[in-house]
């Protein structure tokens, strides 16, 4: 088997499709505490962006980051001892679902906060530069994110100063349970055209679609063109987050659920593989996480008496008081 590109994009959307289902397993079983935002059904989004993007490339995500984290490159064992917070775990089980970071691939983490990414990546992308390094980023936010003045302001920054920054909207049509209908005005493209960003919008369910549209922008933005806006659309195929599961919620329309899914990213790039080479990716990402979700289950929790180590990047031990 050749491993092209078609077929390392659908290597890419199985893992982490196989991934998440893994990991809500492993919610149920009360292995990863607080559950997940699964990336169910969005897969396509971070495997064709991160397949335009060169290793030594930054990237940001979300609350909803595994994608991200998994796309750029992280390791799956180390990402899920993460998520079940084991010392193995890429963070040392400190950072978990929401703040999985891996900077040896260019991931500075996913993130809690709505809007947060896309301004630490700018100003990353632009120390970066101004160290001399021929670096692009890429940052990851829901359509929930663009009326949040952090995301806004480092739209303004990015076109000012011309920083190198791929604006990856992954419009799932929903924020939490807020149609997007019903909470933005004007359009999600408009408010980056304001700032005099080239816009696009894009099936984010076609993992090549997505690919293509980001490979255009980074040859730009390498060229030394400021930064774009790339609008996928999408949709999650699950939950808002793993809690949902037990509190249904009646927010969006079964039949429109039933469409969305039929429009499945892993099934599109699978698609395009000859059978053998599926069934072969197939059986290696099961494999892959087979190992993945041993590893983390026979990792050791963290000792409590470290609980107040690694606070300060400068070492500084943090002291639990008596003076
Ligand atoms: C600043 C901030 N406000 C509110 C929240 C609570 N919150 C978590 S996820 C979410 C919805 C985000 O929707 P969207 O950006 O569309 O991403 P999606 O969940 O659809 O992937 C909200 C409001 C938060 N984490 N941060
Ligand atoms: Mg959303």
């Amino acid at each position: 088997m050749t491993d092209s590109d078609p077929v390392r994009l659908y290597r890419t959307v199985r893992l982490i499709r196989r991934f998440e289902e893994r990991a809500i397993e492993l919610v149920d079983a009360g292995e990863i505490v607080g559950g997940i935002h699964p990336y169910l059904g969005q897969e396509g989004v971070a495997a064709g962006v991160c397949a335009a993007l060169r290793p030594g490339d930054l990237v940001t995500g979300t609350h909803r980051g595994h994608g991200h984290v998994l796309a750029k490159g992280a390791d799956p064992a180390r990402m899920l001892a993460e998520l079940c917070g084991r010392v193995t775990g890429l963070n040392r089980g400190r950072g978990g679902s929401m703040h999985a970071a891996d900077f040896g691939v260019g991931v500075l983490g996913a993130n809690a906060i709505v809007g947060a990414a896309g301004a630490i990546l700018t100003g990353a992308v632009w120390a970066r530069r101004r160290r001399g390094d021929d670096v692009v980023g890429a940052t990851f936010f829901g359509d929930g994110a663009v009326n949040e003045g952090m995301l806004l302001e480092a739209f303004n920054l990015a076109a000012l100063w011309r920083v190198p920054v791929l604006f990856v909207c992954e419009n799932n049509g929903y924020a939490t349970t807020m149609p997007v209908d019903g909470a933005v005005a004007g359009t999600i493209a408009g408010r980056a055209a304001a700032f005099g960003m080239p816009t696009v919008t894009v099936d984010g369910q076609d993992p090549e679609t997505v690919r293509e549209a980001t490979a255009a922008a980074v040859a730009r933005m390498r060229a030394g063109g400021g930064p774009e806006l790339v609008e996928a659309r999408t949709y999650r195929f699950d939950a808002h987050h793993t809690f949902e599961h037990r509190v249904r919620l009646d927010y969006r329309p079964p039949e429109e659920v039933a469409a969305a899914r039929r429009r499945d990213p892993v099934l599109i790039q699978g698609d395009r593989l000859p059978a053998a080479d599926r069934a072969a990716v197939d059986a290696e990402v099961e494999a892959t996480l087979d190992a993945a979700v041993d590893f983390a289950l026979a990792s050791p929790a963290p000792d409590p008496a470290t609980a107040l180590d690694h606070l300060y990047a400068s070492g500084l031990t943090a002291r639990t008081g008596g003076g």
